[in-house]
């Protein structure tokens, strides 16, 4: 496929930002919430990144997300889960099926607040094409229509801006298997990887979601995935040229990812083990609390990220400079699986102690220090603070293997407290 030319200097006019409250998040919270929560089911194989064989990784998809995708690539398991399950109903069935009577959207963002998050970027439409507010032109296709019944979006937007975070929106414009199907992803011998629509009509429906969107829940992020209708790269009406002007002119301290086929971007993101960390910009991982961004009902405590990884993970990213977006996936019922819970729980309690010394550093990376098995820096208003992992016991750290600071001469000693507990921290005045 040809790159999109994008020639017009609007598009080299549009603001690069990086706002301080980005710039200061060391977490955001993703959630994916659809109609694959009813069903919840994928084979949880292994993380983004780690496979090459794409027929492979797509009749396996251990993302229940694209469920709709991967029942329709014959001889799946899921193909025949469904089967078996369900009877191969059709996935609208699943639209209907989605009853979130327990959800409330103030109790979440409470606890993703006190795990210490800054953000929160909830699906508005996923891949499915199905969206979570009565969207234009989606006649009852949508969860205000039906399932649900409710503004999952608006009920989101509110709950987040009055805890005092910042509310983003991922969307979905690369990929609606509803409005434009394709060839299912993953076919054996498929001549391109991710068969996607690149027509001007269906960029422009996409257009009015988002600029609907931004009127009216106000996201400070616009997290978009796989493209944007190549075609629809215009600054004439519905255009997203215009869509992004609208965008920045409305939200002064809003930012978009790096998933519109390279039309513009203010961060780049990375996800699971794949994409590469940018030299010199804002960037953001995002993954699972397990192998899945939808909640899967087959995974269990092997697949989910225990409290030390996942603290491990979030300092790992700000001590190069990045960030965290760690995904929920909800069930349908509106609960949040509990091991989901517990991990936002023991993260809570770890960022009350040291989310000001990750918040609007600067990161040190990693370091290497014997007996330690994992070890992180950062500096923050002029103190540096290492993050220390490894076997439980006691550990003399050598001042050569730390950043320059003021440590005590002859060296520092820590008591280390296992690798399944929380990383221990010292710190010392920067050098
Ligand atoms: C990917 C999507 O295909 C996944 O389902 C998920 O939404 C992730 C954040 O982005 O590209």
């Amino acid at each position: 496929m040809l790159a999109v030319v994008h020639e017009d200097p609007r598009w080299a006019a549009l603001p690069t930002r990086h706002p301080d409250w980005f710039r200061d998040a060391p977490l955001g919270i993703f959630i994916h919430w659809g109609a694959y929560a009813v069903p919840a089911w994928a084979e949880p194989i292994g993380e983004l990144g780690t496979f090459d064989n794409d027929h492979e990784w797509f009749s396996h998809n251990p993302y229940a997300e694209w469920y709709f995708n991967t029942i329709r690539l014959d001889g799946s398991p899921a193909q025949r889960h469904q089967q078996e399950v369900f009877g191969g109903a059709p996935y609208d069935d699943f639209l209907d099926a989605w009853d979130a009577s327990d959800f409330d959207a103030t109790a979440w963002v409470d606890l993703f607040r006190r795990a210490g998050a800054d953000y929160v970027v909830p699906t508005t439409k996923h891949h499915d094409g199905i969206t979570l507010w009565d969207a234009p032109e989606t006649g009852d296709r949508n969860t205000v229509a039906r399932g649900p019944h409710r503004d999952i979006v608006g009920e989101l937007a509110a709950a987040t801006t009055s805890a005092g975070l910042r509310f983003g929106v991922y969307y979905s414009g690369g990929l609606d298997w509803h409005v434009r199907p394709t060839d299912p992803i993953g076919l054996e011998g498929a001549a391109e990887r991710m068969p996607r629509p690149l027509d001007d009509e269906y960029g422009r429906y996409c257009s009015a979601h988002v600029r609907d969107l931004i009127d009216r829940y106000a996201p400070d992020v616009f997290w978009n995935d796989i493209g944007w209708p190549d075609e629809n790269h215009h600054f004439g009406p519905g255009g997203l040229g215009e869509l992004l002007e609208h965008f920045y002119a409305q939200r002064p301290e809003g930012l978009i990812n790096d998933r519109f086929s390279d039309a513009h971007h203010d961060f780049v993101t990375t996800e699971y083990q794949a994409g590469e960390i940018p030299e010199g910009e804002a960037w953001e991982n995002c993954r699972g609390i397990g192998l899945s961004f939808g909640y899967n009902q087959v995974e269990g405590p092997e697949q989910y990220l225990s409290v030390a990884q996942a603290i491990r993970h979030v300092v790992d990213a700000v001590s190069q400079g990045g960030r965290v977006l760690l995904n929920v996936g909800p069930k349908a019922d509106g609960t949040l699986p509990a091991p989901q819970v517990a991990v936002l729980e023991g993260l809570g309690e770890f960022m009350a102690e040291h989310k000001a010394h990750l918040a609007g550093s600067t990161g040190l990376g990693a370091l290497e220090i014997p007996g330690v098995t994992w070890a992180r820096a950062v500096e923050k208003d002029g103190t540096v603070h290492v993050f220390l992992s490894g076997p439980a016991g006691e550990v003399d750290v050598p001042i050569g293997a730390l950043p320059d600071a003021a440590w005590p001469e002859g060296g520092v000693r820590v008591r280390l407290e296992g690798e399944d507990a929380p990383p221990v921290s010292i710190s010392a005045p920067a050098a």
